[in-house]
């Protein structure tokens, strides 16, 4: 089903208040928090998934805080719930949590991120290839600038996290081959609009107001979105004096972009739920076990691809 097809149930069903209690299986859910808009979308399409399936859905947002995700799962645990999902906000410290909810029988799937702990602890992994991500992004950048010296600047997601980690890598990895791309400042955002503009206006400051600066990669497009103000404050044309390369597809990034006020995007779909729940329906049936780990797709959207329709696509589906 579309995902625009998906939410306009949801909203039918919250303007009728006809929000049928879930008759069916119990599922917890920790959810990271709200830090940006495409986790904003995670969350709505993960209810409207429940909601459309009838299951009945525990809902913990964890502040962006790990313990409040671990005493979450706890509780899901005591509650006999027949699964879990966690987008997990870090990657390492989940070993003994996991073991917790194994012993309870308890199934969890991972929601966009991933974790450092061993397979046989959850059930499967939903998500993109985040150090593919990277490469887009990066092999993106090295064919817009060619053989000109570029002065880069990242914008990292949160401290410890699979995508922080991963997407630093494989952008890494697509300009290691060129050498006039160099990264001189790299400094977490931790994915949010405000940190990303704050980090960005000290970029700035160091680097000659940002006349030394060739092109921003943020490892999300909210603090990309941050950025561009900040960008634009310091008196640059952001798309232009700044080329700015982001990931997730937002409808701001997408806005900004019609603007001339940033260059590209990797979209991360945020329907992360409905394979989760897929692979949770094959285990109940009959204790089928999905692959460990089932990849969504990344696709690169630019300028040239109509980003005003891109945004409208976009601007009612839940960021
Ligand atoms: C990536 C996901 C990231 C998004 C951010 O899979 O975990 O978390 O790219 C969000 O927008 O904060």
């Amino acid at each position: 089903m579309k995902l625009g097809t998906l939410l306009g149930s949801a909203a039918m069903l919250a303007m009728t208040g006809t929000a049928a209690l879930a008759e069916g299986e119990t599922v917890g859910f920790s959810q990271i928090g709200s830090e940006s808009g495409w986790r904003a979308a995670e969350t709505t399409l993960t209810r409207l998934q429940a909601e459309e399936r009838g299951y009945r859905l525990q809902f913990s947002d964890a502040q962006q805080r790990q313990e409040n995700q671990i005493a979450a799962i706890r509780s899901f645990i005591a509650q006999g719930v027949d699964a879990i999902l966690l987008a997990p906000v870090v990657a390492t410290g989940w070993d003994s949590v996991l073991q917790e909810a194994k012993e309870a029988e308890i199934p969890v799937v991972l929601l966009d991120r991933q974790v450092d702990s061993s397979e046989d602890l959850y059930l499967t992994a939903v998500g993109s290839n985040l150090v593919h991500e990277g490469e887009v992004a990066g092999e993106w950048l090295a064919a817009e600038v060619g053989e000109r010296d570029c002065r880069i600047v990242e914008l990292q997601g949160t401290t410890g996290s699979s995508p922080a980690i991963d997407r630093k890598a494989g952008f890494e990895n697509a300009i290691a081959a060129h050498e006039n791309l160099t990264i001189v400042r790299s400094q977490t955002g931790d994915f949010t609009r405000a940190q990303g503009k704050e980090v960005m206006e000290s970029f700035l400051q160091a680097e000659n107001g940002g006349r030394d600066i060739c092109a921003l990669y943020a490892h999300n497009d909210d603090m990309a979105v941050g950025a561009i103000q900040a960008i634009k404050e310091a008196g640059l044309k952001p798309g232009e004096d700044i080329l700015i390369v982001s990931i997730d597809g937002v409808p701001d990034i997408f806005q900004a972009m019609a603007a001339g006020e940033a260059n590209a995007t990797v979209e991360l779909t945020p329907n992360m739920a409905g394979p989760a729940f897929d692979a949770l329906e094959a285990f109940w049936a009959d204790g089928t076990l999905s692959e460990k780990f089932i990849q969504t797709e990344s696709k690169l959207f630019t300028q040239a691809d109509d980003p005003a329709g891109e945004y409208e696509a976009r601007k009612d589906l839940g960021y």
